[in-house]
């Protein structure tokens, strides 16, 4: 029975796809409503990605109505559109605990539910998943559909051409779902973008009275391969648009409305019923934030909000203590872009998650947003450093790990001087384990003739942007974590440091902590707790992971009993690097008692960051019991209090 009073009757009565399945097509649309406003009450509670999950609300009622999922795997690519598909399979229950701390991820996650058959978060990964979950149902005999859906901004990446490139040559049965909504984080850039437009201009689109008719026309059941690829031929020839696709060996169905679901329902039906069909591409239309007056409204379409009020739409801010961490280092680099004209920025789509929106708009000309394609983004940055531009590829660290080989291959054997600026590095709260840069320090410390950085506050970034501009002879890259800095009074311009040394923050004679980045607050809190103990504390924050300060690491080994290296990075990092340079020159036999403090060998799940920190153990307390243990006055109380 359908509850009187509830908003969504329909939607309540629809708790996974089966139960959806059972609605007449009439009822979809209201269904579709039903589903848009619960996801902007649910997300207007929690924050997190809106734009973006708005604007397939049809295509996820009529995806689910249609294919027989799980059976059929849906793979969402990024996964950030997905809370209207967590709505409609088992997860709405949940759905007010979306990146919080124990709850529903903001992404898909295999470990989440048997409708996320692909778990995402980096973008332009469907098309090759699904294809290889189509050619293993081929070999295992099955009939089920993959579908991957990709919106027009992750088709930027070389990724998915590279799978689109394979899966036209495979010939196997997969669908692709192109989301074309016109928009990435920021509008979204390159030729593909173009292309995309000049078919949406050069073509209308489906009319219902035509939709029947058509697609019986183009892809009729009884058709051959041969006689598929002639009609596929003639369309190209014909329609204009498309071709493309159909170069690639894609059939290219479309352009769509995907806000109709008379137009949508009949084309997917026709897709999943013509099982002769190779790999085909769906192309639809459909608008970011779709729905929802201010997200419309909005430039970024609510790509990524805070929690709001339903009624105005306007955000829940939190006051800044402080300036964030992008916004100085965007500040650092137009202050040293004024004094040379060399320095040139590039971001791969993420212009105002790096700062480079700022830089960009003092500096248009030196701006380059090359689209979702880190890859591309390093090695382009390779060439202008050839050619004696000084370039600074600002990629989040999470992200740099797809352009890893560039960096080895066409950066670091080649010496070249490109300058990375690796954002949120360390933990990022409730974007959680896709998107933590808990790893660029072990995969760059490695790298022979790199220079590597970490800055302790903001101040420091700003030092650590104007030493980047000076090393012209090798290449180098920074770390920064997400959000705040400390609040510490900014320089108008950063000062060049001494590469390769650290400084000494605090002098002790007992227990030595050398930090590498934001840490330094910490033991500093620390260092005042073991004081109070009686426990003299050096604080030390080496600035640099390589060259490592080997001076600085030798005496601080030399002089204390007790030696904690921290950092907010995987083991494998600069801590790493420290224990084994001591072990290699002998200053571990003297019975030093070092340990090294990193990131958890897990990846932690979401959460609010200070939970985060405290599940790590990175925290002052850590810091102070772990000092306190490496004495032996723990065993020593106990001993006592036995006795
Ligand atoms: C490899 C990688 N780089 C950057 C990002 C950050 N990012 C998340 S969503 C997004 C835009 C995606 O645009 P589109 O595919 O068109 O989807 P829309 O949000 O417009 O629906 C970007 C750049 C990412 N997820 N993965």
């Amino acid at each position: 029975m359908t509850d009187q009073t509830s908003k969504t009757p329909l939607l309540d009565q629809c708790k996974v796809p089966a139960e959806l399945r059972k609605l007449k097509e009439s009822q979809l649309r209201q269904l579709a409503d039903e589903l848009r406003t619960e996801l902007i009450d649910a997300v207007s509670v929690t924050g997190g990605h809106l734009g973006a999950g708005l604007g397939v609300v049809e295509l996820t009622a009529a995806l689910h109505y249609v294919f027989n999922t799980p059976d059929d795997r849906i793979i969402w690519d990024v996964g950030h559109q997905a809370y209207p598909h967590k709505i409609l399979t088992g997860r709405r229950d949940r759905i007010r605990t979306l990146r919080q701390g124990g709850g529903l991820s903001g992404f898909t996650k295999r470990s989440e539910s048997e409708y996320d058959p692909f778990g995402a978060a980096h973008s332009s990964t469907s098309i090759s998943a699904a294809l290889g979950m189509a050619v293993a149902r081929d070999m295992d005999g099955k009939k089920n559909h993959c579908i991957a859906v990709i919106g027009d901004g992750s088709m930027s990446a070389g990724m998915a051409y590279e799978a689109m490139n394979n899966a036209g040559a495979m010939d196997s049965r997969l669908i692709v779902i192109l989301n074309d909504n016109d928009m990435s984080i920021a509008p979204p850039v390159g030729a593909m973008n173009a292309y995309l437009s000049k078919v949406l201009s050069s073509k209308p689109f489906h009319k219902l009275r035509h939709i029947g008719e058509d697609l019986v026309k183009i892809l009729p059941r009884e058709l051959t391969k041969r006689a598929l690829q002639a009609e596929e031929y003639a369309r190209g020839i014909v329609m204009g648009g498309g071709t493309l696709f159909e170069e690639l060996g894609f059939f290219y169905v479309g352009p769509i409305d995907g806000h109709n679901l008379d137009h949508l329902l009949p084309v997917l039906k026709n897709v999943r019923d013509n099982l002769e069909l190779g790999p085909v591409l769906i192309h639809v239309v459909t608008q970011k934030g779709k729905g929802y007056a201010p997200a419309e409204k909005s430039a970024d379409k609510y790509h990524g909000v805070n929690k709001f009020d339903v009624i105005t739409g306007k955000q829940d801010k939190p006051v800044a203590n402080a300036p964030n961490y992008q916004n100085v280092f965007a500040k650092g680099l137009i202050k040293e872009a004024e004094h040379d004209d060399k320095i040139v920025a590039i971001t791969a789509a993420m212009p105002s998650g790096t700062g480079l929106n700022l830089f960009g708009e003092r500096f248009p000309a030196r701006t380059f947003d090359v689209g979702i394609a880190e890859q591309h983004a390093v090695t382009f940055a390779a060439g202008l450093a050839c050619e004696g531009y000084k370039p600074f590829c600002a990629i989040y660290s999470t992200f740099l790990q797809r352009g890893y080989d560039q960096l080895v291959h066409d950066v670091a054997i080649q010496n070249l001087p490109v300058r990375f600026a690796m954002d949120r590095a360390g933990l990022v709260g409730a974007d959680g384990q896709t998107h933590a840069g808990s790893f660029d320090s072990a995969y760059l410390g490695c790298l022979p003739g790199i220079v590597l950085m970490a800055a302790s506050d903001e101040a420091e970034l700003m030092h650590m942007v104007a030493t980047s501009v000076a090393i012209d002879d090798r290449p180098s890259a920074l770390r920064y974590p997400r959000g705040e800095g400390v609040g510490v009074e900014l320089p108008d311009r950063g000062t060049v440091l001494e590469i390769g040394k650290g400084r000494i923050i605090r002098e002790g004679t007992k227990i030595a902590i050398l930090s590498y980045g934001t840490r330094l607050q910490e033991c500093l809190k620390a260092a005042d707790e073991l004081q109070m103990k009686g426990l003299s504390t050096t604080v030390a924050d080496a600035r640099f992971h390589k060259p490592l300060d080997t001076e600085l690491v030798r005496r601080l080994a030399k002089e204390h009993e007790v030696l904690i290296t921290i950092e907010e990075g995987s083991i494998g990092g600069f801590g790493s690097h420290v224990v084994h340079y001591l072990a290699t020159c002998g200053a571990l036999d003297s019975g030093l008692k070092i340990r090294p403090m990193c990131l958890p060998d897990k990846f932690q799940e979401h959460n609010k960051p200070q939970l985060q920190y405290d599940e790590a153990g990175l925290n002052a307390q850590h810091i102070v019991q772990t000092a306190i243990s490496a004495l032996g006055y723990e065993e020593a109380a106990a001993a006592n209090r036995r006795a």
